[in-house]
Order: C-alpha cells, then structure tokens, then sequence
C-alpha cells in the first residue's frame, strides 16, 4: 500500500469550489485564519487532549447528541446539557439539508424557525450560520465540541466549522455514505473525506490537534462487530494516511454483554495492529462505545434501563468516551430536559462503576475476541488484496463485491446480501453471509450457534427471525423469541 495523502496543491485546487458552493465559506478563505484561532483555543476545551487524558486516567467521559436551527437557543441548549447534564464533552448535532448540501433549505429552515419561535431543523446548520456563529457557540461553552453529522460530502462543512472552534470532527468516507445515502457513488464520498482528513492533516502539521471520529454502529441495526470493525480500521487507515493523529474509533451496543466487552476489546487491539503494520507510529487512539442505536422501549423507564445498561458495557469496556441516549429515543429528538436525564443516568452508572474492574479474563470474551480477529482479518485481507497501491480502490472494489457489507444499509452501492440475527444467548451471528470472505470454519461457527437457538424456539431461522430481533429491545426483551 502507498501513501495516498492528498497533495497541497492538488487539496488548493479542490479549495476554492468548496468555499464556493455556499456565501459563508468566503469567510474561511485564509486558511491560516483558522490556525491562529484554533491556537487560542485554551487546552481543557480541546477534545483531543481530553479523549488522551480520559485514556490515561482510565475513565469514560459522556457526550450527548444535540443541535437546534438557532445559534442563541443552540447555545442554551448546550449550556444546559454541561450544567444540568454534567456532559464532559458537548457536541453540534447538524440538520439533515445542511448533511445534504441543501443550504438554501436550511436557510428558509433558520428564516421559519426564527418566525415559529422554536427550532424547525433537525440539527444546527452550521454552514449557514458561518465562521462566526460557530465561533460564538464554541466560546459559549467551557466544554469541547465536536461536530456530528452524517453528510457525504462535509468537505464545505469540515472548513466551517474547525475555523468556528470545533475541536473533533466526526464522519467518515463510508460510515457517513452507506448507511446515511442512496446514491452517493463510494469513491467520490472517500475522495471528499480525504479533503476531510487532509484539512485536519494541515491543522495537525500546525501544530492543533483535532480529534476525528469515524461513525462506528453505521446503521445500528444487527450489525456484526467484525463488519463495524472492518470499516473503522479501514476509516482510521484513510484518515492517519492524510495526517491525522487523535483518532477515536467507535462501536455500537448490540446487546449481548460478553460479545460488545469482546467488540470493544477487539477492537482495540486489532485497530493498532492494522495501524502499525500499515507503518503509522505517533497516533493517539482512543474508544467511543454508542449506547444501543437500535429501536428503544416507549416507556421511559424502561428506556432509562436501556441506557444503564450500555453504561455498563462502556465502562467496563474501558472505553474513553460513551455517546448518551435519552428516554425521548422512541419518540424522535429528546428535550433538553430528556437529554440531561439520560446524561445523568448514564453519570450514575459510570461513577459506580469507576473503580471496579471487570472485563479480566473470561474464557466467553476470549473465544468472542478469537472470532471477531478472524472475521476480521479475512475481511481486511481480501479488501487490502483489492486495493493494488491504493485503499481507496480497495474498498470500492470491495463492496461492488460484497466483501465489504453493510446489513440494511440505504446504499445502492452496497451489497445487501448479509442477513444478520442473534444466537440463543442473542450474540450478533450470521444467517446469511453475501458475499463476505469468510471461510468454512468462520461459518460452521455460526451456524452451530443459530441452530442451537432454532432447536429452542422450535422453529427455523428465517427472515421473521431476523425481523423479531430488530424489535426486540423496543419490546422489552434482547431476543425476538416467539410467544
Ligand atoms: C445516528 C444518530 C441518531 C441519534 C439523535 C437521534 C438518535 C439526531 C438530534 C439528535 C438530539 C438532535 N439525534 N438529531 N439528538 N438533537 N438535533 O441521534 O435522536 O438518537
């Protein structure tokens, strides 16, 4: 594999197109602008810095997801959740248009929402708010921010908002495309998230850390540790390539405690390993574990045990950060109100849990963490044998071929093909693999477990299961076991 880092000139070249596309990246035309302001920034307001001291100090901060249309409300909003919510890590959920490249829709959102008195946006639209309104949430808060998302293209949004004082950025080439678009073509999404990467390369090279986040459960919905895995590292390769260096890589709850403990750990390990043998050195890595992604309980109480019980999971996994849900999850965007209870559920647990230990040594993990580094690597094997010198083929080659495949993904480029259900002990497992490179044994594996779960149910594995297991949780059970 050669290095593909995106030269200088050829970045200036795309530059100006991207500043461009909308009035407010005038602003940001100095790049060095950006730099000077960034060096300001004081040091307990970085998220880098704060995902590194969270590692050596061994603890899990908490970040809530959160964004409104109004730079005053938004600020409010992000206040509350710091003081009331005891967040240690504040983030600028984005609207949906603004993810899409759709300002003008945006701004007519802002010009109702104004008019409406309440936010009509989904997020915070951070391009059109522009340098400054970024910059004045930023300055309005003591904690770090990071910017959260989903948009293909955030080439635009990326210029915006590191200028504006974010100190983390999230996405990735494939976890903000697959899960999130139809028809965005693969490679064009992973050259655009170069330019990403690339730009916060540049602020890296000047000295100014800024934290990047590839989107970890992508669609949240049964997926195998091994496939989420697979697309971090590949997401952590793409980004250390371009410069990066505060690299946080994340997982998405499933539900079974020994197989998420074993993800985590896995994780972890296998990420470095890939990192190193690629020849990257002086990377700081770091975990971020999503409380369940999937569909939660309506009930509040019972979405508040949800939410526990992935705390649970993160802390005893170790993990630097854990993204809070809240109680309003079934019912769309929580209030603040409803935010701050699922932080303060979350903080709970976590401090309970703060000094205890439990992830040791268990022969379940061990044999679950054995699985996923096979999975694994037969994955990344095949997609780096694609790549010939550079990954970015690789991995578009990969999934017009199904070695990578992303379960119940929107994405027309993606495959489809890999059917995902839980095991008696409701242990992600394959029912059907596509096209993925997994080798007999891998597979006889799987099998074995889901017919152990087919002889206590009495009944075959079949797409019903598939689907009772999608709803499991919000019923009340992990498993979708018939009545
Ligand atoms: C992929 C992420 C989905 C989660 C939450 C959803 C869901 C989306 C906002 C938000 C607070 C927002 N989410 N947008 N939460 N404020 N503007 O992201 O509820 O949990």
């Amino acid at each position: 594999m050669k290095s593909q880092r995106l030269a200088w000139k050829d970045f200036l070249a795309q530059r100006q197109a991207v500043l461009d596309s909308w009035p407010t990246g005038r602003d940001v035309a100095a790049i060095e602008d950006g730099l000077r302001y960034q060096r300001a920034i004081p040091e307990d307001k970085s998220f880098a810095k704060a995902m590194s001291k969270a590692k050596a100090a061994g603890r899990t901060l908490l970040q809530p997801r959160a964004g409104v249309a109004l730079i005053d409300d938004h600020i409010r909003l992000l206040r509350y959740l710091e003081t009331e919510g005891t967040a240690d890590l504040l983030p600028t959920t984005i609207d949906a248009y603004t993810r899409q490249n759709r300002y003008e829709e945006a701004a007519r959102g802002i010009e109702k929402s104004r008019a409406a008195g309440t936010s009509l946006l989904n997020g915070f639209p951070a391009v059109n708010h522009g340098r400054d309104g970024c910059r004045a949430v930023t300055e309005a808060v003591t904690k770090p921010v990071q910017v959260r998302h989903g948009t293909p293209d955030a080439r635009l949004l990326a210029e915006i908002s590191l200028a504006g004082g974010f100190t983390s950025y999230e996405g990735g080439g494939i976890s903000y495309n697959i899960p999130y678009a139809k028809k965005v073509e693969i490679g064009k999404c992973l050259r655009d998230w170069q330019y990403v990467d690339r730009l916060v390369g540049h602020y890296e090279e000047n000295g100014i850390s800024i934290n990047r986040e590839p989107f970890g459960p992508l669609t949240g919905t049964l997926v195998p540790p091994f496939i989420s895995h697979a697309v971090a590292i590949l997401e952590g390769l793409l980004a250390l390539d371009q410069g990066v260096k505060s690299i946080t890589l994340g997982y998405g709850q499933g539900g079974n405690v020994l197989q998420d403990l074993a993800a985590l750990a896995s994780l972890r390990e296998l990420a470095d390993e890939y990192f190193r043998k690629a020849g990257f050195e002086g990377y700081d890595l770091t975990l971020v574990f999503h409380q369940w992604m999937g569909g939660f309980p309506e009930d509040e109480a019972k979405a508040f045990a949800v939410i526990s019980l992935g705390t649970f999971v993160a802390a005893a996994g170790r993990v630097e950060k854990t993204i809070v849900k809240s109680p309003h999850e079934a019912m769309g965007i929580p209030t603040k109100e409803a935010n701050a209870a699922g932080l303060k559920a979350t903080r709970q647990v976590l401090s309970m849990m703060a000094d205890q230990q439990i992830c040791a040594d268990n022969a379940i993990v061990r044999r679950e963490m054995d699985l996923i580094r096979r999975e694994v690597d037969s994955v990344m094997s095949a997609v780096l044998g694609a790549a010939g010198d550079d990954i970015v083929q690789g991995i578009v080659r990969a999934f017009a071929g199904g070695i990578l495949d992303v379960p119940f993904a929107p994405s027309i480029y993606n495959k489809g093909k890999v059917l995902p259900v839980r095991d008696n002990e409701g242990c992600i497992r394959l029912f059907a693999k596509g096209n993925l490179p997994l080798g007999e044994d891998i597979m006889s594996f799987h099998k074995e477990r889901l017919q152990e779960r087919s002889k206590a149910e009495g009944r075959p594995v079949t797409f019903q299961m598939v689907t009772d297991d999608i709803y499991a949780i919000s019923k009340g059970k992990l498993i979708g076991r018939p009545r």
